[in-house]
């Protein structure tokens, strides 16, 4: 489990070159497609929790403590801090937390088996969506730079660091801020992310109810 610090922005044409010239080195371009599930109740999302498949591998992503209460107590906080898991019994155990209806293993078929842990919390896709992605760091800070096309439409880049557990969310909260300087990055609103949009377009009421409920 490591935690995903994250500033998202607005990006051009022009970006680019700012990157080159502040020293960020092209490291990948690729393409990706990620296929994000949930129960028909929305338990996860609903929670703040991310399921989703990129090209065959699962992921989760649920909000740091810090995360769960910025919303309400952290007025102008622009990064993002979630925890990102991606071993499949960690993820199996976070689901069955934030998911307290579903088949017990008695009954119900076997977390082993892909298809079964899917049935048994009753999970389908509920967005999918293909991203082609720019990839930059920027060694002297060790922060990466993504710029993001999703097929729908929308584009957005991400300054993020990946803090091992346990490592120094505020040492990345202050690589991040010189990055988003030098790129000359201003507002005090946080970007949204391509599944804010996605939801606003394909789930309009669910994407309501998050931002009531403030999960989004
Ligand atoms: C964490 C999260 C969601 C899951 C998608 O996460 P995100 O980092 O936006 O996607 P992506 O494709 O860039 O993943 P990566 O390749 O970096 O792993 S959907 C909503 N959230 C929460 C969230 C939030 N509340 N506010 C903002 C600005 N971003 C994310």
């Amino acid at each position: 489990m490591s935690v995903e610090v994250e500033r998202k922005f607005l990006w051009h044409a022009d970006t680019l070159k700012t990157l080159e010239k502040i020293g960020g080195v092209a490291v990948t371009q690729c393409q990706f497609h990620d296929k994000y599930f949930d129960n028909p109740q929305f338990d996860l999302t609903s929670a703040d929790t991310w399921l989703r498949e990129r090209e065959g591998r699962w992921e989760l992503k649920c909000p740091t403590l810090f995360e769960r209460t910025a919303k309400t107590n952290v007025a102008g906080e622009l990064c993002t801090r979630y925890k990102e898991i991606t071993n499949l019994s960690e993820i199996h155990l976070k689901v069955k937390e934030v998911i307290k209806d579903y088949e017990d293993g008695e009954r119900g078929p076997s977390l082993q088996e892909e298809d079964a842990w899917l049935q048994r919390f009753q999970l389908v896709c509920f967005a999918e969506f293909t991203t082609i992605r720019r990839s930059f760091v920027l060694e002297e800070e060790g922060v990466r730079v993504d710029l993001d096309q999703a097929d729908f439409g929308y584009s957005v880049g991400e300054i993020e660091v990946l803090v091992p557990e346990g490592g120094d969310v505020k040492s990345a909260l202050g690589r991040i801020e010189r990055i988003a300087q030098k790129l000359g990055l201003t507002g005090n609103q946080r970007i949204r992310g391509k599944m804010h949009v996605f939801l606003e377009r394909n789930l309009p009421d669910h994407y309501a109810k998050l931002l009531r409920e403030h999960v989004l």
